[in-house]
């Protein structure tokens, strides 16, 4: 009975484990008067960025043209979230295409 109990825990110790593993992280930047905020953010390989517009009704278009990790969201209306998840470690220049001067650099490691 008591060496039941011990391989449950062990199991279920085993599963969280698991779990920890491939759980992945999330993080937010906001798009808020023509700035990306916060303007720098570090994730894990693999972890999420969830681009947020909460800019009134402007329109913003997040991409990376770096070619170690390339992606376009398209035209993002206001309001509208837009995950992104970085599979490839680096240092990644995001801009958004209608509005220049918007820059945010997304560390991965
Ligand atoms: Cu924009």
């Amino acid at each position: 009975m008591r060496n039941t109990r011990l391989f449950t825990a062990a199991l279920a110790a085993a599963a969280l484990c698991a779990l920890g593993a491939t759980a992945q992280q999330v993080a937010t930047v906001s798009q808020r008067s023509r700035v990306f905020s916060p303007r720098a953010v570090t994730v894990a390989q693999g972890d999420t960025v969830v681009f947020v517009n909460d800019d009134g009704e402007l329109l913003h278009h997040v991409y990376s043209d770096d070619p170690r990790f390339a992606f376009d969201t398209g035209e993002q209306p206001a309001g509208v979230q837009r995950p992104v998840r970085f599979t490839t470690r680096g240092v990644f220049d995001i801009r958004c295409g209608i509005h220049p001067r918007m820059l945010v650099q997304v560390t991965v490691r």
